[in-house]
């Protein structure tokens, strides 16, 4: 196994140093807002505030689906929060999200605010609200439901944890990244497992489960996340390959995916949303790319 400085504990943690690494300068160990902001409000009844990372994009998917169905009431404002700058701390954030992390929504289509906050509560809120991609029927509903919450239970360990300790950590510490892609690559053979004997996550419909699922493990299985592709052999996972390609084959999911990005090519960066005609720019061919 490789040196890594030694380190004992002291008896009380404090907040002393910054921990180094891509996030050092956000990290805190308290909540609560640091500075007085005020959210914009557009125009559109639903008032999104995230960034194009994995957890973003399921809510954009999800919108530009709803949309692409013909639910108007799915119109929305997508405003940018630059989490590196740390505008998830602001006054305004804090108040739709206390969690200060993106995504975080607000319904301004009713008599007061609605805000929710949990890219899968977002999910569940937006899917029950249209009447779609939550199958009725009770045991689709369960399926859909268990892979959502398996989706948030599972993907901290690839994004927090191999996701992190792989690409961002200042050191490559070999205990972290073994445990972590240990893990990860279970969890890519439940779901190779489970894609084997059906189309989608919950079945023969594709759903909610699908999109929350998608930009993490189809990401992964599409060499988008960490560049940790090749390291975790994932092209072996064959039924996830083939679901994620189905997936992104979807125009509503090119166009979600692009939503509030801020990096990749210039053609897959959509910064801020606030009609359907921002895409115009953003040929299908130039989607395709990704
Ligand atoms: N469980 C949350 C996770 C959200 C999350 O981790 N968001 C990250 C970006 S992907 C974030 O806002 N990080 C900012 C921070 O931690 O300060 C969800 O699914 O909505």
């Amino acid at each position: 196994m490789s040196e890594t400085t030694e380190y004992t504990p002291p008896k009380v943690w404090t907040w002393t140093k910054a921990n180094g690494g891509r996030f050092a300068n956000t990290n805190r160990p308290i909540a609560g807002p640091t500075h007085d902001k005020e959210l914009p409000v557009g125009r559109h009844p639903l008032q999104l505030y995230s960034l194009g990372t994995p957890n973003g994009q399921k809510v954009t998917i999800l919108l530009e689906e709803l949309l692409a169905l013909g639910h108007s009431g799915a119109e929305y404002d997508a405003w940018l929060i630059k989490i590196g700058d740390g505008d998830q701390f602001g006054s305004g954030f804090v108040a739709v999200n206390p969690n200060s992390k993106i995504p975080a929504l607000l319904d301004v289509s009713g008599k007061k605010p609605i805000r929710v906050f949990e890219s899968g509560s977002i999910l569940t809120y937006l899917a029950e609200k249209f009447g779609a991609f939550l199958p009725t029927d009770p045991a689709e509903r369960a399926e859909t439901f268990s892979w959502l919450f398996w989706q948030m239970g599972s993907a901290p360990y690839l994004g927090g944890g191999f996701g992190h300790f792989y690409a961002y950590a200042p050191m490559k510490i070999e205990y972290a990244i073994d445990r972590f892609a240990m893990e990860t690559k279970r969890q890519l053979d439940v779901l190779d497992r489970r894609l084997a004997e059906t189309q989608y996550l919950a079945g023969d419909a594709y759903s909610i489960a699908d999109i929350a699922v998608w930009p993490w493990y189809g990401g992964l299985v599409k060499g988008w996340l960490y560049e940790g592709g090749e390291f975790l052999d994932v092209t072996s996972y064959r039924n996830v390959v083939r679901w994620a390609d189905e997936i992104f084959a979807r125009p509503a999911v090119r166009r979600g995916r692009i939503v509030n990005r801020m990096n990749g090519a210039p053609a897959e960066q959509l910064r801020e949303r606030h009609d359907a005609s921002d895409f115009d720019t953003r040929t299908e061919d130039k989607l395709a790319a990704g």
